[in-house]
């Protein structure tokens, strides 16, 4: 049986990749952070309770920002793959905190390669690294492919620019198997709330059940790859299991804006909206719904109405510098790893939204029902 070991277990790719590793058959580890709170929402369908019988998933309590810790896990677990994931992956919030995020995002890294060296596993532990396509940052030629020079734009990106080539070099100078995976965005029903596209999912399932009344936004016109987290796990095992260690651009080579991101959402749910205006004054209002679809859907279609502005810019969420276009060419993973995304971008909405919408649904329901979260502090 292999062993894998993953760094950011209880963020949204490493619940999709733990998941798939337990298929596949691994013991899967994970290191999760100590927090006040339980943490492990994501992965607690494959986690019930650790004195299970065959249960084939621990957790260790760890930081990427302690190395004997790492030492200490990575010694006990003997991987035969390491997926690093753990990361402060917000990019807005890295202009915030830039010194912390360089220490977990980029030294981090660093942790992972040298405990693995100082146990003198290179030759047993494979190494993956979790690069980003905030790495291509300013714009100097799309598609972007495994050779397109980087440019990072934020705290985030070089940090984990570090990390891109600490990689890079540690695999040539001690013919370690130690790869990166470029993942352009991808994004699930299990994504962050603050990222873009859950944000837009839950506003527009709130706005159209009368809960909300407008979304606010940042940048409109920002155009992603946006994939599917399923799909992308699966490139991250697929690196791994190649003869020679490489790093891979892993997208869907379609972009799309923030602006149309938002219309497929609420077109997902019958509802029109158009934008006019310019910049700050840009705004989204709907223009059409239908009532079958609502009705289907279990909405009243009583909460909306026609010329409502259901979207506004609001500046706190520019960025200081922006990455304005992302297309990655995924051209060397669909021939040499063979691999293709499942989902394509209206599959990944039509997704999120109904997820978002039942979610939004039960805790209506539960409202209603007199089961309000307890007030503990009156
Ligand atoms: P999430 O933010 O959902 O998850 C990040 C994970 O890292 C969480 O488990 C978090 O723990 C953990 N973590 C954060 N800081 C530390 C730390 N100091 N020590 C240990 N664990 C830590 O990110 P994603 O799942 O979306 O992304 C996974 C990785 O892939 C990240 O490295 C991200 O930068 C990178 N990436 C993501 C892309 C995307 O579109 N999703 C695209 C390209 C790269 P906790 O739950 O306690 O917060
Ligand atoms: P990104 O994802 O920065 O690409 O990083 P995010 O969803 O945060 O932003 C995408 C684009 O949308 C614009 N935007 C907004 N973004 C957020 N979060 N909130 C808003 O209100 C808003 N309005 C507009 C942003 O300016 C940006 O242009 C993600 C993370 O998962 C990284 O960890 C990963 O490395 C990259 O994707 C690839």
């Amino acid at each position: 049986m292999k062993t894998a070991l993953i760094t950011g277990i209880t963020g949204q790719d490493g619940a999709y990749l733990a998941e798939f590793l337990l298929k596949k058959g691994y013991f899967v580890h994970g290191v999760k952070r100590r927090s006040s709170l339980f943490n492990t929402d994501r992965i607690d369908h494959l986690y019930h309770d650790q004195h299970e019988e065959g249960l084939k998933l621990k957790l260790h309590y760890g930081d990427l920002t302690d190395s004997t810790n790492l030492i200490r896990i990575i010694q006990e677990t003997q991987p035969d793959e390491i997926y690093n994931l753990a990361a402060m992956s917000h990019v807005h919030v890295s202009f915030e905190t830039p010194e912390y995020t360089a220490n977990a995002d980029g030294i981090g890294t660093l942790r992972i390669l040298e405990a693995v060296r100082t146990l003198g596993l290179e030759k047993k532990s494979k190494i993956y690294q979790a690069s980003t396509s905030e790495l291509y940052g300013l714009v100097q030629q799309v598609p972007q492919s495994e050779s397109t020079p980087f440019y990072p734009r934020s705290p985030y990106a070089v940090a984990k620019m570090y990390a891109y080539w600490i990689t890079v070099n540690y695999r040539e100078a001690y013919d370690m198997f130690a790869c990166n995976g470029i993942l352009f965005n991808h994004e699930s029903p299990v994504r962050g709330e603050t990222f873009v596209t859950r944000k837009i999912t839950r506003a527009a399932s709130k706005i159209a059940l009368g809960i909300q009344n407008c979304l606010y936004l940042g940048n409109l016109s920002a155009q992603r790859d946006w994939g599917h987290a399923k799909d992308y796990v699966e490139a991250m095992w697929l690196i791994l299991q190649q003869e020679k260690a490489e790093d891979f651009v892993i997208a869907t080579g379609i972009t799309t804006t923030v602006r149309d991101f938002v219309k497929m959402s609420f077109s997902e749910l019958g509802i029109t909206v158009e934008f006019s205006g310019q910049d700050e004054l840009e705004k989204g209002v709907i223009i059409d719904f239908e009532e079958e679809k609502l009705n289907l859907l279990g909405i009243d279609s009583k909460e909306l109405k026609l010329g409502q502005t259901v979207v506004k810019v609001d500046p706190k969420y520019f960025r200081p510098t922006e990455v304005d276009l992302l297309i990655g060419d995924p051209t060397k993973s669909n021939t040499k790893l063979n691999w293709q995304p499942k989902y394509d971008l209206a599959a990944l909405v039509k997704e999120m939204v109904l997820s978002d919408l039942h979610l939004i649904k039960k805790d209506e329901y539960l409202k209603k029902g007199g089961f309000n979260t307890l007030n503990y502090f009156e």
